[in-house]
């Protein structure tokens, strides 16, 4: 009996030995929130700009349009969801208001709006049919609403701060869900302001009391998110291009940042030392202008150009953010249409098949040789599963077997952003006939890197991982052949 009860404890020992409880992976001080995470997964979302510039002609209005002027004739609300949806977006955002003032909803506090138009008699509500058409097409919502008003008699004084979250309120509690609220930088200069025709400064870092705004909106939508030069959940990539820096870190000192006044180089690289985490967001017009203009018809982005821009947002850690202006007739233009529709048709295929899945993956090194760290891990399509090494092992290697010369040119790397941005330097290898060949040095990855090399045929790949902030985590490596109908950049 004695011995009976010896020999299992020592098969329990025995087991325990064989199969450790792995110490995990420590994650960064600064990691995301999961509304975050799942804010970041939607990749591609699109802006609609469309208001009485539309009719007018121009980009920016300077606050005395008559409201008489917007009247759209075949508003189709549905149709730009529907257009969103087929090329891939998540979410759309309106322009509520832009600088000029004019608002796109029926706002008790002005009469600067849609109920003074000849758009439905006044009875028209584009806040509205925006809101309810995502919804039909499962698209998030989100709404642009100027902090310059270039039509308010008050804009620069406080009454102007009360009227502007009077608006706030309305957009936020009349509309159901609204995913993501846009606070554009631009503010302060001239304007019509109610008949005075002046230049009104205002001091950016006081006037609005943006802690108190934003704490305003949160209390109004706690899950919204809130997109600004600086935050606190969405960050502008300091340019309108729709490109993020080649190294682009998810972390940045909102301390360093201000809407309407921060540093685009910063902006635009973010920061390996920063203590926030503020998801970067790419905006880009597919037009050369933000609003439809009809002589910008002949110089809309291609579907290669869309797609250049693709790697250089979504392809560097960042989210695309697409503008699609509706034209005066109240849809988008046929021909952004097609190439929106083109430019999605041209990515899904460019990476359509992953050679490297159910391939062999190998490492230098797994940490504590546990499977809940092994290599195979990457090459499994699951996100939150990963790769990861015993701490401070450098360079960290990753070695894909494909088994038999295989061509491809797109190589995708993830890291398993729950734990931090961690990679500040890496370099990839291809097995050539005489070794391996260097061809891509890169710095960092964080939530999803697609490089561009050109095309390779080999049976072999290596990842080196040189410098991290933290231990090396890999969650997911794909290999894909890209469409000949994209012409590389
Ligand atoms: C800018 C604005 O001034 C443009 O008109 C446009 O709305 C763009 C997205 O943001 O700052």
């Amino acid at each position: 009996m004695k011995s009976k009860i010896l020999s299992s404890g020592y098969c329990f020992l025995l087991l325990a030995c064989h199969t450790p409880l792995p110490i995990d992976v420590s994650a960064n001080a600064v990691v995301p929130s999961q509304k975050s995470i799942t804010y970041q997964q939607m990749e591609l979302i699109g802006f609609i700009h469309f208001t009485i510039n539309t009719f007018t002609d121009k980009e920016w209005g300077y606050g005395d349009e008559s409201p008489e002027i917007f009247n759209p004739t075949a508003l189709n609300a549905d149709q730009w969801a529907q257009t969103a949806k087929a090329a891939g977006m998540k979410q759309l955002i309106l322009t509520a208001k832009h600088h000029d003032g004019f608002c796109l909803w029926p706002s008790q506090y002005t009469e600067h709006s849609v109920k003074h138009s000849p758009y439905k008699n006044g009875k028209g509500d584009v806040v509205r049919e925006f809101v309810e058409a995502c919804k039909k097409y499962e698209l998030k919502a989100g709404l642009y609403l100027s902090p310059w008003d270039r039509n308010h008699k008050d804009y620069g004084t406080q009454n102007y701060i009360s009227y502007y979250k009077n608006q706030l309120k309305e957009l936020l509690t009349q509309y159901g869900e609204i995913n993501e609220i846009w606070f554009d930088g631009a503010n302060g200069g001239d304007g019509y302001y109610g008949g005075a025709n002046e230049v009104r400064k205002i001091d950016r870092n006081t006037y609005y009391g943006w802690e108190e705004i934003i704490a305003y909106v949160k209390n109004l939508q706690p899950n919204i998110n809130v997109f600004s030069d600086a935050g606190p959940d969405v960050r502008w990539i300091g340019n309108e291009k729709g490109f993020a820096g080649s190294t682009f870190w998810s972390t940045i000192n909102s301390d360093c940042l201000t809407i309407g006044g921060s540093k685009s180089d910063y902006l635009n690289t973010g920061d390996p030392n920063g203590t926030q985490w503020i998801v970067g967001q790419c905006d880009v017009s597919i037009r050369p202008g933000w609003f439809y203009h009809a002589d910008e018809d002949s110089f809309i982005k291609t579907p290669q150009q869309l797609a250049d821009i693709y790697y250089k947002s979504v392809g560097r850690n960042a989210l695309m953010l697409l503008n699609l202006p509706p034209d005066k007739r109240g849809i988008i233009h046929e021909k952004d249409v097609k190439s929106v529709t083109e430019f999605k048709a041209l990515i899904e295929a460019s990476l359509a098949i992953d050679v490297a899945k159910g391939q062999k993956a190998s490492a230098n090194n797994y940490r504590a040789k546990h499977p809940k760290f092994a290599p195979q891990n990457t090459l499994d399509g699951d996100p939150t599963t990963y790769w990861a090494t015993d701490d401070k092992v450098f360079p960290a290697t990753l070695e894909i077997d494909l088994g038999e010369p295989t061509t491809f040119d797109r190589i995708l790397i993830q890291e398993p952003i729950q734990l931090g941005q961690r990679i500040s330097e890496f370099e990839v290898d291809f097995m050539g006939v005489q070794g391996w060949v260097t061809i891509e040095k890169g710095t960092t990855i964080g939530y999803k890197r697609i490089l561009r090399i050109s095309q390779i045929n080999t049976n072999k790949l290596r990842l080196r991982i040189k410098a991290a902030n933290n231990t090396v985590a890999i969650s997911n490596i794909g290999l894909f052949k890209s469409s000949p109908k994209e012409i590389s950049q």
